[in-house]
């Protein structure tokens, strides 16, 4: 959809937020697999994961204050866990001792508020029996045992996707990764990806369901059919310095992300905090490659968006309003 590809570009500045049961260890989002947490361990943070002050207010309006227009959430990062009430599983932030679906109160909150909502979707997946690739960084996998049925697996992404852009009224767009994953896990030497994805039939099925949802897909690869915006991880468009391949800049709108420490998911040890400064450069340099930026916070495991985040995100939304870029 050509209008909504141009709404997206005038955007400029968005909010990543990465978030989920994974929080809780506060060593960041793939704190699963780095530590080779078998799936039997790692299911007990269902009982745990509790972000009694979570406000999708105060988030929206975070990101509303620092002159954001949009917001990426992690519906379901790598490992599986999925922060909306999924009838597709039981690994969800509703069997929780919290109980509450966190993705339809930020939804609600974000068409109150007039903010753009994206929900970001993992394709690899470190949980389910039915997915059908080990990953495990040191070999060991998180044990899973059953046999992987991939045609299973890829009809629950489509019944997740579904759920997620029926019941929550308006969806901006789908931001997925994970796409490089394969038999040997060689995540650094190459992203070839050798999986069949499907991704004629996901991207059918998202542009049937909400014509206006935008694709962008985080391969780090040439755009392919289907896909709206252009990802770059870390990287200015051009850029190329972060070793993931350089992809070739395309026609489409382009998007870059980067985080406010070192960390994408809540890192307790992580302190290298981005300044004011080095932020604001990022974004010109983005702006100035007509990318948008995506930058990205990780919210305690209570919920908060921690306080050094806040003031430095605040100090940029006094940065653009003075330069009249809100
Ligand atoms: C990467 C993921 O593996 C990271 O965990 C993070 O979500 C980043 C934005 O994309 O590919």
């Amino acid at each position: 959809n050509k209008a909504a590809r141009e709404n997206f570009q005038d955007m400029k500045f968005g909010m990543f937020i990465h978030w989920g049961a994974s929080s809780v260890l506060g060593a960041g989002e793939w704190v699963m697999n780095n530590r080779n947490i078998r799936v039997e361990e790692y299911r007990n943070l269902v009982r745990v994961f509790n972000p009694v002050d979570f406000d999708a207010k105060a988030w929206v309006a975070t990101a509303k204050n620092a002159g954001m227009k949009y917001i990426t959430f992690i519906t379901r990062h790598h490992d599986g866990f999925s922060n909306w009430d999924t009838k597709q599983s039981d690994w969800k932030i509703t069997n929780t001792p919290y109980a509450k679906d966190a993705f339809k109160q930020l939804a609600d909150e974000c068409h109150k508020q007039g903010m753009k909502l994206f929900c970001y979707y993992s394709l690899l997946d470190w949980y389910r029996s039915d997915y059908q690739y080990e990953t495990g960084k040191t070999g060991k996998g998180t044990g899973r045992t059953q046999k992987s049925n991939w045609p299973s697996y890829i009809n629950f992404m489509k019944q997740q996707l579904t759920e997620l852009l029926t019941n929550y009224g308006e969806i901006d767009g789908i931001w997925f990764d994970g796409h490089w994953d394969q038999l040997d896990n060689d995540h650094d030497k190459t992203l070839q990806s050798k999986v069949d994805w499907h991704y004629n039939e996901i991207y059918g099925l998202i542009h049937k369901l909400q014509p206006k949802c935008l694709i962008a897909n985080n391969h780090h690869l040439s755009p392919i059919a289907g896909e709206d915006f252009q990802a770059f991880e870390k990287d200015l468009p051009g850029g190329n310095t972060t070793g993931f391949g350089g992809a070739s800049i395309s026609q489409l709108p382009l998007e870059t992300c980067e985080t406010m420490n070192d960390a994408w998911g809540y890192n307790m040890t992580d302190r290298k905090f981005k300044s004011f400064p080095a932020l604001i450069r990022y974004m010109v340099n983005a702006a100035g490659r007509n990318a948008n930026f995506l930058l990205n916070v990780g919210p305690q495991p209570n919920g908060v968006i921690q306080q050094e985040f806040r003031d430095t995100l605040a100090k940029v939304g006094a940065w653009m309003q003075a330069n009249g870029s809100t």
